[in-house]
């Protein structure tokens, strides 16, 4: 398929992932989210790939998530032929049996925080910045967002990220075990790409073996992804959801105090 959204680019093994909306911090709309599901399908089969990295255009953000401009009371709108899928371009980045490194370039925030998450590996820049942002825009991650994220982060630290949604920089980032490295933002492509030359040295097989191991232990996520899929869809439907995306793209201070129950 033409790409609009993303980049994809092939080199030396590597296929490189660009989300290209920097006018909105990289965030994806429902076609961004179409095309990045099909950018990791292609890199799965192509034989000349043994790495994705995943990243977004420019030096302010990796990814600031859904695209809350797109978002309306039915929710995500469509593409054209199908509704916003972030459960397949989740299960598209775990499914490529090659590792996908996430290279962090910013803010990587909402949807975008839980992308990096989801990838094998994190090389995040001294700026980047992380995050969600849910509760606070009326939205929630309830598949692999949050119980994936206690995961890697440990529960305490998972609980904190959604409920109070702070941000977090890189060097704290790094302490609590989110990334991997943290290096200067001019070193970032250098060192990403030593990361991938180290990973195409080794045993494709070994490699698709490992990362569908540590995949089927958090396996039952899957069938949780396609559930909070159908109930974030239900949510989107309410005022109070509403009211967490109006008061972002009105730029004014959300009010959720009526709908504590
Ligand atoms: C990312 C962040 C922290 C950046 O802040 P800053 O100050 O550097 O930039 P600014 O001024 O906020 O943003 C620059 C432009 O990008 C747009 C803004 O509206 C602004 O547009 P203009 O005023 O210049 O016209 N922009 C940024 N993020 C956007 C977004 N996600 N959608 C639409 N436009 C966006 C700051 O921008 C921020 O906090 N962004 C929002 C993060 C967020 O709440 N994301 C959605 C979370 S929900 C989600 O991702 C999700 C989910 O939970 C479940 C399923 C699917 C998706």
């Amino acid at each position: 398929m033409p790409y609009t959204d993303i980049r994809y680019e092939k080199k030396d093994g590597v296929a490189w992932i660009t989300i290209d909306r920097p006018e909105v911090r990289n965030a994806f709309r429902t076609r961004t989210v179409t095309e990045l599901t099909e950018a990791f399908t292609e890199a799965k089969f192509d034989p000349e790939v043994g790495v994705a990295v995943l990243t977004g255009q420019g030096d302010k953000a990796f990814c600031s998530g859904g695209d809350q401009k797109e978002r309306g009371g039915e929710g995500y709108a469509t593409d054209g032929s199908r509704p916003m899928d972030v459960d397949a371009m989740h299960n598209a980045i775990r499914r490529c049996p090659k590792p996908v490194i996430a290279m962090v370039n910013g803010f990587a925030i909402g949807g975008g925080h839980v992308l990096h998450v989801l990838c094998d590996l994190s090389i995040a820049a001294e700026h980047a910045v992380f995050g969600q942002t849910g509760p606070r825009v009326g939205s929630v991650d309830a598949g692999y967002g949050t119980a994936y994220l206690a995961r890697v982060v440990g529960e305490k630290r998972a609980r904190e990220i959604w409920y109070l949604c702070r941000q977090y920089d890189a060097k704290q980032a790094l302490a609590m075990g989110l990334v991997n490295c943290v290096v200067p933002y001019a070193q970032l492509r250098a060192e990403t790409e030593k990361w991938c030359r180290e990973l195409l040295e080794k045993s494709p097989t070994a490699l698709r073996l490992a990362k569908q191991s540590f995949n089927m232990d958090t396996e039952q996520r899957a069938g949780f992804s396609e559930f909070a899929t159908t109930a974030l869809n239900l949510y989107y439907q309410s005022e109070e959801a509403q009211e967490g995306r109006n008061a972002f793209v009105e730029k004014r201070p959300v009010d959720f105090s009526k709908f504590r129950k």
